[in-house]
């Protein structure tokens, strides 16, 4: 075995975002780029040696090469056993289930999500630990710092290895075993639903309409709906995973899957729509003409986890990122059991999840998910909401009003300005975080101001702490929650997260940023968004 050691240098832009390393392909294709930031990942770690690596992607432009290069640089590192998806291609969800499932060390998964991809798209990569989990903040910072003295990587001199057929092969002493991306998940997904409940819903004439914008999860979903459950043909749209998602925008929300929120507003609209992203951990549910806000959809799943046997006597709480509108608090609060609060990103969830804390997680950015396994699952979702209108027979936007006349209706909307100046947006939050004492006790547009802080979060578990986690503003009927992205691969984007709460039932059906308009006027005047970013309006609203 011809293992080199070839000399490489540091890059100074390697730090670890919400989600691993998110870049554009043409800073990813650099020379030594990505095999820098594989080995620093691998030098951040011990005691792998002779374990298995889980390896996959969503498909994306430089897939291919990445998965290649990332082969040879494990077998150099001396793992005993890679465990790839076909062609390279595994959903998140799917990496965490395999991990698991075989004891792996770990996993690299090669994905941007929901990052535009194609030649001028994105690419990201991430490493999942030993319980199909995110890297914790520890180990993140670990392979920042790594990445920041490298001086070599290891590499092996040989051929690309041939994916497409599934089976093993031994090089040197790493087996590399290829797998089917598809049956392992799909099986998982039989043991946790009713799936023959599920099935007759579709034999009894529901339809479904599943849109999979050209992304990684076209194989599972045709395997899941149409083959498993029965669906009728053509229920997936889009189902072929492309490199640069045949020009669709692989994030599933009203703004850049409009084409498919369009379809389910027609009058000849399927009963349920649901829609997944890059890598297939979000998902968005829709009924005809009826969208479910990703707060309202974790709430739902609450309300019904523990008519699914699988979590029947295990529904220990729930955790939302703290910018998640709190519909689902009321669930919980109804059964007396906890509900934690986190900073965004899923790594945060583990933990917990790990520690029995919870059971079921989600956020506004269209991820929910639960025990099972500890990424968000977009297709383990939208089997949970099947289940539901399995279990009750009702539609979707029946459940929705069960929920708001049982709890009172959380609006809620979250609003992204993205492409920002860098320079200017960190004055802007600055400048935010100087006035936020300042603006207790404040009316703006008729409601008054009662709390306002800096989100600090500290792991109940772990005791790790996140500083600086974004801005809150607390008026007496709403909030306002605001933080810069961690995802971007360039310039800057503003989250700015809104909710308010209501009672009255002849407000129910208001669309959500009508009803919170007082607070997005308020936020403008407050933060000055548009001097800052010069942004009339925010690129994605949901
Ligand atoms: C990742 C994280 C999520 C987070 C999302 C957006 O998801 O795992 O927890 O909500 O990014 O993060 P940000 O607001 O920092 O852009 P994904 O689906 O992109 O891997």
């Amino acid at each position: 075995m011809d293992i080199q050691s070839i000399k490489t240098t540091p890059y100074t832009d390697q730090t670890c975002g919400t989600s691993g390393l998110r870049k554009k392909i043409s800073v990813v294709k650099q020379e030594n780029y990505l095999e820098n930031f594989v080995q620093a990942i691998f030098n951040s770690l011990e005691g792998f040696e002779g374990k298995t690596l889980v390896i996959g992607g969503d498909g994306r432009y430089f897939n291919n090469t990445a998965i290649q290069k990332i082969i040879k640089i494990a077998i150099a590192n001396q793992f005993g056993r890679l465990i790839i998806g076909q062609n390279g291609i595994l959903s998140t969800p799917a990496a965490s289930h395999l991990i698991v499932k075989r004891g792996a060390f770990g996993g690299i998964i090669l994905s941007a999500s929901h990052n535009p991809g194609g030649p001028n798209g994105d690419f990201g990569i991430k490493f999942d630990t030993a319980d199909g989990a995110p890297a914790p903040q520890s180990i993140s910072d670990k392979i920042t710092e790594q990445t920041k003295i490298i001086d070599h990587y290891w590499t092996v001199n040989i051929n690309d290895i041939k994916l497409s057929e599934i089976g093993e092969q031994v090089i040197g002493s790493t087996v590399i075993e290829v797998v089917d991306s598809v049956r392992d998940y799909a099986s998982y997904m039989q043991e946790i639903f009713d799936f023959e409940a599920i099935s007759n819903l579709f034999k009894n004439g529901f339809k479904m309409s599943y849109d999979a914008l050209n992304a990684v999860t076209g194989p599972y979903a045709s395997y899941i709906f149409e083959t498993l459950l029965g669906a009728e043909e053509g229920t997936v749209l889009n189902k072929t995973p492309l490199p640069d998602f045949g020009g669709l925008h692989p994030e599933p929300n009203l703004t850049y899957a409009k084409h498919f929120v369009d379809k389910m507003y027609q009058d000849d609209a399927p009963d349920f729509g649901a829609a997944s992203d890059g890598d297939g951990d979000r998902y968005m549910i829709l009924g005809k003409k009826f969208f479910v806000a990703p707060s309202d959809s974790l709430a739902i799943i609450a309300e019904y986890m523990e008519q699914i046997p699988f979590y029947k006597g295990k529904f220990y709480g729930v955790a939302r990122s703290m910018p998640t509108a709190p519909a689902v608090d009321k669930v919980m609060c109804k059964r007396n059991l906890p509900i934690y609060a986190t900073p965004t990103g899923w790594k945060f969830f583990s933990s917990l999840l790990n520690a029995n804390k919870i059971s079921l997680c989600g956020e506004e950015s269209f991820g929910t998910g639960s025990f099972h396994l500890c990424e968000k699952d977009g297709i383990w979702a939208i089997l949970f909401w099947l289940n539901i209108i399995a279990i009750t027979g009702k539609s979707v936007e029946e459940l929705n009003f069960d929920l708001w006349h049982q709890y009172g209706r959380v609006f809620t909307s979250t609003q992204s300005y993205e492409g920002l100046e860098v320079e200017p947006t960190n004055q802007m939050m600055n400048a935010l975080k100087e006035k936020l004492n300042s603006l207790v006790g404040q009316t703006f547009f008729g409601h008054k101001i009662i709390e306002t802080g800096i989100f600090n979060y500290i792991d109940p578990i772990t005791g790790d702490t996140a500083n600086n986690q974004g801005y809150i503003i607390q008026f007496e009927d709403g909030r306002i929650f605001s933080r810069l992205s961690g995802t971007g691969s360039s310039g800057a984007t503003l989250r700015m997260y809104y909710y308010a709460e209501t009672n009255e039932q002849d407000k129910f059906s208001m669309d959500a940023v009508e009803a919170l308009s007082d607070f997005i006027m308020a936020a403008n005047e407050i933060m000055g968004i548009k001097d800052y970013t010069g942004k009339d309006a925010p690129n994605v609203v949901t």
